[in-house]
């Protein structure tokens, strides 16, 4: 008899170790200079690592029009529309004020930035916030295409949405072509599965290529920041949405989490809620039991707009930077930081690194030296791995609540811990 393969999730929780040590060892071994650097760091891992976050956005566009297009179609009424939007929103926001506010309250209690040392600082632009109502004019495509072109998510959603209650109206014609999307979808999800494959070494790459060159040396002089951001993700990611989870719906938390596996290695290893869609998608799909009525509009809205890892980020370095330049922080400015933190977050797609542009919003409205952001820079990018992680994880909380909410979760597969695992 054949002997049974490892799971993916397996495989790639091998590809990510192996990665980091291999990181590590290169690191330790070899010079900059060396051809080691030149030829397999910048060759070989750079090539492999960004070949493979390509091949994840290449899916993004496509997925999320066709599954969305599917979604809606097969909505009959504008009602439910309106009331499955109205309650994801609702969701999506209430979870980013609570994650921001935890993270103030432990930011304060705890105190990362007192007495901490301002030599890093440079210059840092920043922008400004934009206001509520260029972002919900900046949700409407003038053409669908180009808003393809850019994988401008909000726009492709409200395009997809237009175009599925055009379908569900439109009689015959709209029957044709929502069975030629439902094959459309099926075909994407199976490229979805069959990409996956070489996710084992798609993580190796992106693990070996950061860790010979992550600053692990700058955690040392942030330690506290970086535990303090840390703990409270960790306590947003397990405590609140465990509790919510067990609140609104009475699943299992436990299950959840186990299932969650492979799409929070995804979004560890690249850093982007917005590539992990795919994964996202799968996983609330085939292994959570969620329809893809629902998924595919709330996995594709909270990778762009709900981003409680990043509210965090937020929320502590706000409290660690005003530490450090001496800088009280009234009421007001708090409650201005739960405000604009929560805002920016929509309308700024899950790319690395852009909480820390959107941070510098935040500091710009409660009046903090933009600066701050400099010293906090240098052990960002781990830091933006985890968030990322606590951000798709909120989102497919989410994502769980409203569609046991409307009846569109099948609770056996989500309980068969075998559902939706690939081991072929
Ligand atoms: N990395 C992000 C994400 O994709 C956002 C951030 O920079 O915080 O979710």
């Amino acid at each position: 008899t054949q002997k049974k393969k490892m799971s993916l999730t397996g495989r790639v929780i091998l590809g990510m170790v192996l990665g980091i040590l291999t990181g590590f060892v290169i690191r330790s071994l070899f010079a900059e200079t060396s051809f080691v650097y030149e030829y397999v760091v910048n060759g070989l891992f750079d090539v492999g690592g960004k070949i493979f976050i390509a091949s994840l956005k290449m899916l993004v566009v496509p997925l999320v029009f066709v599954s969305l297009v599917c979604g809606t179609s097969s909505l009959n009424d504008i009602k439910t529309l309106g009331r499955l939007g109205g309650k994801t929103l609702a969701f999506y926001l209430a979870t980013t004020a609570l994650a921001i506010t935890l993270a103030l309250t432990m930011a304060t209690i705890f105190q990362p930035g007192t007495g901490a040392d301002l030599t890093a600082a440079t210059s840092f632009a920043s922008k400004e916030a934009p206001s509520l109502g260029d972002v919900i004019i900046g949700m409407f495509p003038t053409n669908p295409i180009s808003a393809m072109a850019q994988g401008n998510t909000l726009q492709i959603i409200v395009f997809a949405i237009l175009f599925g209650i055009a379908i569900s109206a439109a009689g015959k014609p709209g029957e044709r072509i929502s069975a030629m999307f439902t094959d459309l979808n099926e075909v994407i999800m199976k490229l979805v599965a069959l990409l996956m494959n070489i996710a084992p070494f798609g993580v190796f790459f992106l693990m070996a290529k950061l860790f010979t060159s992550l600053g692990l040396d700058a955690i040392f002089n942030l330690f506290e920041y970086f535990l303090v951001l840390t703990a409270t993700l960790l306590i947003h990611g397990l405590v609140t949405y465990t509790a919510m989870l067990k609140l609104f719906t009475g699943l299992s938390p436990k299950i959840f989490l186990k299932k969650m596996e492979d799409a929070i290695m995804f979004a560890f290893s690249t850093a982007s809620s917005n590539a992990t869609i795919p994964v996202t998608m799968e996983t609330a799909t085939k292994r959570l039991g969620v329809s893809n009525k629902i998924a595919s509009f709330t996995v594709p809205l909270g990778a762009t707009i709900n981003m409680d890892g990043t509210a965090i980020m937020q929320g502590v370095a706000t409290v660690f930077i005003a530490q450090a330049f001496n800088i009280d922080l009234t009421m007001s400015d708090y409650l201005a930081v739960i405000m604009t933190a929560t805002l920016a977050s929509i309308g700024t797609a899950g790319v690395p690194g852009v909480g820390l542009i959107m941070l510098a919003m935040v500091l710009n409205q409660v009046g903090l030296p933009i600066e701050g952001i400099a010293l906090i820079m240098g052990v960002d990018r781990l830091l933006d791995m985890i968030r990322t992680a606590v951000n798709i994880t909120g989102d497919s909380v989410v994502t769980c609540i409203v569609a046991k909410s409307e009846n569109e979760m099948d609770i056996k597969r989500f309980n068969d811990p075998r559902a939706g695992e690939k081991d072929e």
